[in-house]
Parts: structure tokens; C-alpha cells; sequence
């Protein structure tokens, strides 16, 4: 049984979400916002399909994907750049490598206890957040 990501989530701790977003070359005042956010996520999860829908009060975004299916994404409302996503388990974590202009772009997602952890990565940077079940 792959770990069940199913839920709602709501973010508790974001650690370097400011690295993250100067690697992605996002402008002083949307990051200025943009680290404001308490964000939301909404996640759909049935066999190897995903939806995740992260909700805040500035910007949404919207991911959908199966395992082991590369697709393209457009990043859109984020850096709005494209890139090849591949979305793959790595035991019970769920591991996306996102293959375009930004070297070492990727996420992370796994669970412990209550918690859904994010990590993000693009360049040398790291973000950590940390969501809590609604
Ligand atoms: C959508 C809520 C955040 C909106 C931030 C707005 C502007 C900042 C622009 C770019 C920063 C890059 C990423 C924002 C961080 C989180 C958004 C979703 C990250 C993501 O790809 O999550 C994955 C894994 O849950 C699903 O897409």
C-alpha cells in the first residue's frame, strides 16, 4: 500500500520559501506577498493519479498527474516557466524532478504523523513547509 496522501491541508511552517523564490527569479514585490501566504492544499489521490490544489488568497495553482507519466508544466502563476515533470514513489515518498531551464528543480512530498512536508528545491535553494490536516 503506497502511503495515502488524500486530504485537506493547511501550512504551519515555511522554511526558505524567500531562497526558493529568488532561484526562481520571482520579483521583490510577489515575494514580498507571496511569504504572506498561509496556502492550502487540497489533494486527490486514487491508485497512481494525483490531483493537488493549492489555494491561497493571492494565486492558485493546479496539479495533476500519474505516476511514471511525464507531462509538461507550465508552472503557471508561479515563475510561469515550462518544464517536463515526472512525478515518481521513492519508497512512500513522492518524488517530482522538473526538467527545464532551472537546474535541480524539483519537489518532494512525504508524511509524518498529521503532517504532509514539502520540500522544494531549484538550484542551490531549499524550502521546507510543513502542512497540518484541516
Ligand atoms: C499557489 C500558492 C502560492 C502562490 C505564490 C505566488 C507567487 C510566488 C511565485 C512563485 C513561487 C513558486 C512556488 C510557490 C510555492 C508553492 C506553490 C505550489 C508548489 C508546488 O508545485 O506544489 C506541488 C506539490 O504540492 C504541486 O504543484
Amino acid at each position: 500500500m503506497p502511503a495515502d496522501f488524500n486530504g485537506t491541508w493547511n501550512l504551519v511552517s515555511n522554511d526558505n520559501f524567500e531562497g526558493y523564490m529568488v532561484a526562481l527569479g520571482i520579483d521583490f514585490a510577489t515575494r514580498k506577498i507571496a511569504k504572506m501566504l498561509k496556502p492550502q492544499k487540497v489533494i486527490k489521490q486514487e491508485g497512481d493519479s494525483f490531483y493537488i490544489h493549492t489555494t491561497s488568497t493571492f494565486r492558485d495553482y493546479t496539479l495533476q498527474f500519474k505516476i511514471g507519466e511525464e507531462f509538461e508544466e507550465d508552472n503557471k502563476g508561479l515563475d510561469n516557466r515550462k518544464c517536463k515533470s515526472l512525478v515518481t514513489w521513492e519508497n512512500d515518498k513522492l518524488v517530482c524532478v522538473q526538467t527545464g531551464e532551472k537546474k535541480n528543480r524539483g519537489w518532494t512530498h512525504w508524511l509524518e504523523g498529521d503532517d504532509l512536508h514539502l520540500e522544494l528545491r531549484c538550484e542551490n535553494q531549499v524550502c521546507r513547509q510543513v502542512f497540518r490536516r484541516a
